[in-house]
């Protein structure tokens, strides 16, 4: 497409699409245009890809997940569909702002963190892949919600993402599938039928998800609750104008609301009817594609694979059971079979607060045949295994992790290290009954997005150096290791990285009025605030690096700009005292004339995905510092080594690949060992000793303790330094030493010419860290599914 056919499409959606005249359109109005002009270029390949699985008979991928947190995506398309030269030419023609443009367009937060980042990557990678896949999820009206800071405190805002119209959903009213909650079942033989006394419409929205190159397009369908009856008129009529509209609302609060909760469960009926609403619609909808193109549900599993993201759709066990058994008269233990062979379950994290359980009544109230079928299901595993140990109940509840393992044929962990605790602690049983299930698929992020989209200095670079085959092949960034002995491509390198920081220090200074050196160090910690990510570690060490500045300011210390970013879950108390003292913290540091000149607290507010994509570039440090065992994963440490950020980071997750790949010397190792934690924690000293042991951290604590943060109200942060000192579960004093000596470390290696030869081999080395390796590792091992064939490029 050229600039110039990209402006007459622009104006053409301007005009016939949006009702506007050039005259009078806003900024908003050209985004709309030119969203639609993209979009219009979606079509034919999205179509194309969903006619070639069908005429293929084509294995489906179905990935049903409660969250995608896609972020912004019309950088996304036209960047996958190579539309950058026809869209930036087609903007400066019509005298229009290409990144004001783009920044205009409001992120999709339907998701918290991680999981629902990860569900968006792989969307992408099994586009780019050209995997005959469809996304399930809730087309939630309010995604996560906003954060402001108000004194410092979190202020939490609802999120309106819908309020614009969506440029990118096509709505499918004939797509509208019945939900039922409640009610009664009637048992015929060993089969029953269920009676529901709620009764509600889930109907769908589709995304397209465009491949790299629009090579092939699956569908993201989002559900949207509607009621069965809109609006009462007989109550309308009668005058009560605000009863007749009460059955639609409730029937909508079903997909109102995101649960703003990350790795913490709250066990709420909503929550629940959330579940079960986009899986069953999901189910319902899985089955009447396959039915539409078989006739023999023993097939299932041959044309079906389908993910459950978490235990949030674990439900699927018992509803495809129900579907089979009950709905189409196939025998139990038959149904539970094809079930098992078609599901697969993806486990997030081993943190017991964050693994699902629900009350047995509330569930037999909600869903009575479910967990008849469920109660089922266990005795027929005690069968098989000759186990007599009731598996997925346990104390009046229903344990999610576990029924999900028994209805999945494979179970994957998220990171070598979180597979093998998977296998010792939380399935340990299950997996010695089933010891072939259990399987690792290391996370991965999608270069589109992830460097090629947010780093456009550093990815000409790497396209100059090595051609552009990385962009769908990330290992070939290996070939840029050649290169890090020669000079100018180190200039080079570091100078993209300069580039990179100075935007983001102008952008502090604009929005925050916060003025910071790009010769710095820029150290970054971005992801949800939780006591096991510890960002109270980080800044402990800010403060004890702060008052040792104090101490001797002309020492010539290396400068630094601490950068955080995240949200706390409402509800988590401690979480947001962590939030204010980093407030309070910056306010104090910033303001020190002694010591800002050295060390600076910016703590931008509404950490989300655009915001992420506006640090990860600049970032020189990268903080991956949780306690040894319990971040599953991570994949933000993925995003920042490949931008070529070096790493601070404990044994954890994907952190101990990262560091085999990039190689020891080029990573900053500190803290326990998984193993040396949980033999610590037998101590119950362990906080007191450490503590003992290190002035710095006893300095940093009593500081904090004391009201400098707060004079306003001295005993603002007792709770956290208590903590620390009697309590501290998630060890922070007794890794603190050995993180304080690592960020020395750093201090020491920053500025000298091999940082840059350090970075970039972070670079070079995480092309393993692509959502794509990831994607054709559940291809192979989980869904036994194959790239559709022959497939071209349609944009070149
Ligand atoms: C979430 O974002 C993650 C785990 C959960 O159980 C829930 Br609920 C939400 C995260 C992990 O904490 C990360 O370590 C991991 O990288 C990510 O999921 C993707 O696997």
């Amino acid at each position: 497409m050229t600039p110039s056919e990209m402006k007459n499409a622009i104006l053409h959606h301007l005009v016939y699409t949006l009702g506007k005249d050039v005259s009078t359109a806003h900024i908003y109005d050209w985004r709309m245009a030119l969203s639609f002009a993209v979009r219009d270029q979606i079509v034919d390949p999205w179509f194309g890809a969903t006619r070639r699985s069908y005429a293929g008979k084509l294995k489906r991928v179905y990935y049903l997940s409660m969250e995608f947190l896609i972020g912004r995506l019309l950088k996304d398309a036209i960047i996958n569909l190579r539309l950058e030269d026809a869209a930036l030419g087609a903007m400066n023609d019509l005298g229009l702002n290409y990144e004001q443009i783009l920044e205009d367009e409001p992120d999709a937060a339907l998701g918290n963190g991680g999981l629902g980042r990860l569900a968006a990557c792989f969307m992408e990678s099994m586009s780019t892949l050209a995997c005959p896949a469809m996304g399930y999820g809730i087309r939630y009206e309010h995604g996560l919600f906003r954060q402001r800071f108000e004194d410092g405190r979190q202020v939490e805002e609802p999120e309106d993402w819908l309020n614009q119209r969506h440029a990118w959903e096509f709505e499918r009213p004939e797509v509208a599938i019945d939900i039922g909650f409640g009610g009664h079942v009637q048992e015929i033989g060993k089969r029953a039928n269920w009676y529901p006394s709620e009764m509600l419409i889930a109907m769908g929205h589709d995304t397209p998800v465009i491949g790299w190159k629009g090579r092939w397009g699956n569908t993201l369908r989002l559900w949207e609750a509607r009621p069965m009856h809109g609006f009462d008129l007989q109550r309308f009529n009668r005058g009560d104008y605000a009863a007749a509209a009460e059955p639609e609302a409730l029937a909508r609060t079903l997909s109102r609301v995101l649960y703003p909760d990350d790795t913490t469960e709250q066990g709420k009926e909503l929550r629940l009817k959330q579940e079960f609403f986009f899986t069953a619609a999901s189910l319902r909808d899985i089955l009447r594609r396959f039915e539409s193109e078989y006739n023999d549900l023993k097939r299932l599993p041959q044309k079906a694979a389908i993910q459950m993201n978490d235990t949030h759709p674990a439900i699927a066990g018992p509803e495809l059971v129900r579907l089979l058994h009950d709905e189409r008269g196939m025998d139990f233990e038959e149904a539970v079979g094809i079930a098992r062979n078609t599901l697969s379950y993806t486990n997030h994290t081993l943190l017991p607060e964050a693994l699902e359980r629900w009350d047995e009544g509330l569930m037999g109230r909600l869903l009575p045949r479910h967990l008849q079928l469920i109660y089922r299901i266990n005795e027929l595993h005690m069968k098989d295994t000759g186990s007599r140990k009731v598996t997925a109940v346990e104390d009046g509840h229903v344990k999610m992790g576990e029924l999900s393992f028994i209805m999945a044929h494979k179970v994957n962990g998220v990171s070598a290290l979180h597979t093998d605790l998977m296998k010792k602690t939380v399935f340990k049983d299950l997996h010695e009954q089933h010891p072939t299930r259990i399987v690792n698929e290391t996370n991965g992020v999608t270069p589109r997005r992830w460097l090629l989209s947010c780093n456009p200095r550093l990815s000409s670079l790497i396209t100059e150096t090595i051609g552009e085959g990385w962009v769908d092949n990330l290992e070939q960034l290996e070939r840029l290791e050649p290169h890090i002995k020669d000079s100018s491509f180190l200039e080079r390198f570091a100078a993209a990285k300069r580039a990179n920081k100075v935007d983001l220090a102008r952008w502090f200074a604009d929005d925050l009025k916060i003025s910071v050196d790009p010769e710095s160090i820029f150290d970054v910690q971005i992801k949800r605030i939780h006591e096991y990510k510890r960002q109270h570690m980080n800044l402990l060490e800010t403060i004890a690096h702060w008052l040792e500045i104090r101490d001797n300011p002309n020492a010539g210390w290396v400068p630094r700009v601490k950068i955080f970013g995240g949200k706390a879950a409402p509800g988590y108390v401690f979480a947001k005292e962590i939030v204010r003292l980093t407030n309070d913290v910056a306010k104090v540091l910033n303001s020190d004339p002694l010591t800002s000149r050295y060390l600076k607290v910016v703590y931008p507010p509404n950490y989300n995905v655009s915001l992420a994509e506006r640090l990860i570039p600049a970032a020189d440090l990268s903080e991956q510092i949780s306690t040894a065992g319990k971040e599953a994963s991570g994949t933000g440490n993925m995003k920042f080594a490949l931008n070529g950020a070096l790493t601070i980071g404990t044994l954890d997750g994907a952190n101990v690949e990262i560091r085999d790949l990039v190689k020891a010397e080029n990573f900053f190792l500190f803290g326990m060992t998984a193993e040396e934690v949980m033999e610590r924690r037998k101590d119950s000293g362990h906080a007191a000793e450490a503590i003992a042991k290190d002035s710095r951290l006893a300095r940093a604590i009593e500081t904090v303790r004391s009201g400098r943060f707060s004079p306003e109200e001295p005993g603002r942060y007792h709770g956290i330094a208590d903590n620390l000192t009697h309590h501290d579960y998630f060890m922070v004093c007794s890794d603190f030493t050995d993180f304080w000596r690592a960020q020395r470390e750093v201090d020491g290696a920053f500025g000298k010419p091999n940082w840059t030869c350090m970075a970039a081999y972070n670079t070079a080395r995480s092309g393993w860290f692509s959502s794509d390796r990831t994607i054709r590792g559940y291809m192979a091992d989980i869904w036994n599914a194959a790239p559709a064939p022959e497939v071209e490029d349609a944009a070149e």
